[in-house]
């Protein structure tokens, strides 16, 4: 089969990929095809196990093998195994009503054990890699709002059972003004039971930035490890993590995010090679690395994979680094493009995101957030993307704010960021054209859509400028008074100066400076197809209330805008090079 094709059996748009093949060998045999050898050896249980100091390698030792739960207290539980289960027959309406309170199948999640085994789906030699005896310690933060009390223990378990307890300095649990009672009394009863798990209660809403942030400056160990409040850790996934960390406090270390199934909750893996990427207007994703370039470098699925950007909710940072760093943007609401902003953050000044394909951890993917948002959640986003554009992107925002509708048009207020802009200056952070020339060399991001001379198609002749006024002359491709740029924010840009809606002296002029936010300097260039070069046969001026296009007039030379009519051919307008995004 092909790595990471488009079968994509997970709902969210956030999960990797997995190839169907892959899962449903997995789920035939219950097991993950990389380790089906080693469930015999997989018996080394609980932290007994010594950092063995061999003289080849001193100072460190193999990965350890912690699982406390290998041999289940009843193997034939549902779910056991991290096998799928069905919801028994006469309770599909409970579990249909039950899914709303997580968006995913809260009944089945009930069902199962909170201290359910899970394979060990590392590839082939992971277990075998060695790792520094002297490792730093870790707090884990997990911040949850609301969260399903099952999915919540399951988590919690998981790190407790899989981790080797000397590297958990605590496990600080952020409670962010959930109003669900059983989070409470309940909780705080059930985890005194462990001394290490602490519970943070804020006063108010928070949202997951600003949650992690208290969790932050409560915790007390070297290095921060973020999860969510639905997961589940798998065998030996914290060394790794924190052993690049060690060799590196710049490095961001991710585990590969498996898939715990939202329907039949059953523990699935995912495709190798994928890389956290993102495409215009800065939507996350994933990118699996063609096989032949795989094949060419001989990367192998225990290799180390550097990230563009990050998936956002689970990974080690060194403590330090992370307030070097001026942590997350506070002013960042609720949830989402905290992500971007690290990963932008971090790559520009200095550090790098890697995703460790020997540390895995299970995440349950939802098709959308089981909690409210305080205000407007498509505005909380784009509030928050709209920060990190005008602090990070430089230039290339205006690839952000060309792709999609922005709600900027309409007013948002971002709130204040000179704060943001002076901590990039102050670490003096490189470029966002050198993030895109060394870290994410293959997303495509020309930042002018067209260029060149702007031919009147039915005239034959181009658009000049004359000192602030547009004119109509012959064309001269070696002219620099027509040479024109289009942007993703649709300006016809001449250097600082752009071509304005607005009739001068029998002419269109040109207003300086630009400004991405003037409408009157917006112009649409379109064809019935869309913007597509061969096709593109005029531009419209755009406008809220009524379409005007603009028009050529070669007898006075001039250019204004006039009602569009597609009948018209003094309103077909080509640029000279048209550009691939
Ligand atoms: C992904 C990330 C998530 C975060 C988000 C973008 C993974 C696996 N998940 O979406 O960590 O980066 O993208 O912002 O990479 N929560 C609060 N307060 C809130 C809202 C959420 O504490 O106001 C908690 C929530 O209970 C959960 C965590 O924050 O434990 C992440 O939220 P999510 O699971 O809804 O985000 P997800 O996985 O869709
Ligand atoms: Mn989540």
């Amino acid at each position: 089969h092909i790595p990471g094709n488009q079968s994509m059996t997970s709902s969210s748009l956030l999960a990797p990929q997995r190839s169907v093949s892959q899962a449903k060998l997995a789920l035939a045999r219950g097991l993950h095809p990389a380790r089906s050898n080693l469930t015999s050896k997989s018996q080394t249980v609980g932290h007994q196990q010594s950092h063995t100091n061999t003289s080849e390698n001193p100072g460190r030792h193999r990965v350890l093998r912690i699982d406390l739960t290998l041999s289940p207290r009843d193997p034939n539980a549902p779910g056991q195994f991290g096998r799928a289960v069905v919801v028994p027959p006469g309770k599909e309406k409970e579990a249909e009503r039950r899914w709303r309170e997580g968006n995913f199948n809260v009944y089945l999640s009930d069902l199962i054990p909170v201290d359910r085994a899970i394979e060990d789906t590392r590839p082939a030699g992971c277990a075998e890699q060695l790792v520094h005896n002297d490792l730093p310690t870790t707090s884990i933060i997990m911040c949850f709002v609301d969260e399903v009390w099952s999915a919540l223990l399951r988590s919690v378990h998981s790190v407790l059972n899989r981790s080797p307890p000397h590297l958990i300095k605590e496990i600080l649990l952020v409670d962010d003004f959930s109003t669900k009672e059983y989070l409470k009394e309940n909780l705080d009863k059930y985890m005194s039971q462990f001394p290490k798990v602490r519970i943070l209660r804020l006063k108010e809403r928070h949202g997951l930035i600003r949650a992690r942030l208290a969790g932050a400056q409560n915790a007390t160990g070297d290095v921060l490890t973020f999860l969510d409040s639905h997961v589940e850790c798998n065998v030996g996934w914290l060394e790794p993590l924190l052993e690049r960390v060690y060799i590196n406090r710049q490095k961001v270390a991710c585990p590969v995010i498996e898939v715990i199934n939202d329907k039949d909750m059953s523990y699935m893996t995912v495709d190798n090679f994928q890389r956290g990427v993102f495409t215009w207007p800065m939507n996350f994703g994933w990118r699996t690395i063609p096989p032949d370039v795989v094949a060419k470098n001989g990367i192998k699925e225990t290799d180390i994979i550097r990230c563009p950007v990050m998936a956002g909710g689970l990974f080690s940072i060194d403590k330090s680094y992370f307030y070097e760093l001026g942590t997350y943007d506070p002013g960042l609401d609720v949830w989402g493009g905290e992500n971007m902003e690290l990963s932008f953050k971090v790559w520009m000044c200095g550090g790098e995101i890697e995703i460790i394909p020997c540390s895995r951890v299970g995440h349950i993917f939802r098709n959308d957030n089981p909690y409210s948002f305080p205000k407007d959640r498509l505005k909380t986003v784009e509030r928050n993307l709209v920060r990190v554009a005008e602090v990070w992107l430089d230039e290339y925002k205006e690839l952000f704010y060309g792709h999609g509708d922005h709600l900027i048009d309409q007013g948002l207020d971002v709130g204040n960021l000179t704060q943001q802009r002076e901590l990039r200056k102050r670490l003096k952070c490189k470029s966002f054209k050198w993030y895109l020339d060394n870290v994410f060399p293959d997303l495509k991001a020309p930042i002018v859509r067209a260029s060149g001379v702007l031919v009147n198609v039915a005239l034959g002749r181009c658009v000049s400028i004359e000192n602030t006024t547009a004119t109509l002359e012959d064309c001269d491709g070696s002219s620099q008074l027509q040479q024109f740029n289009y942007t993703w924010v649709r300006l016809i840009k001449h250097g600082d100066w752009c071509m304005a809606a607005i009739t001068d002296k029998g002419s269109l002029r040109f207003h300086h400076p630009c400004d991405y936010r003037d409408n009157r300097l917006k112009w649409l260039h379109k064809s019935t197809s869309g913007f597509h070069p061969e096709l593109v046969d005029h531009i419209v001026f755009e406008h809220y209330q009524q379409l005007l296009c603009m028009e050529g007039d070669f007898s006075q030379k001039t250019l204004k805008v006039a009602a569009c009519n597609p009948m018209k051919p003094y309103q077909k307008w080509k640029f000279e090079k048209y550009y691939e995004g």
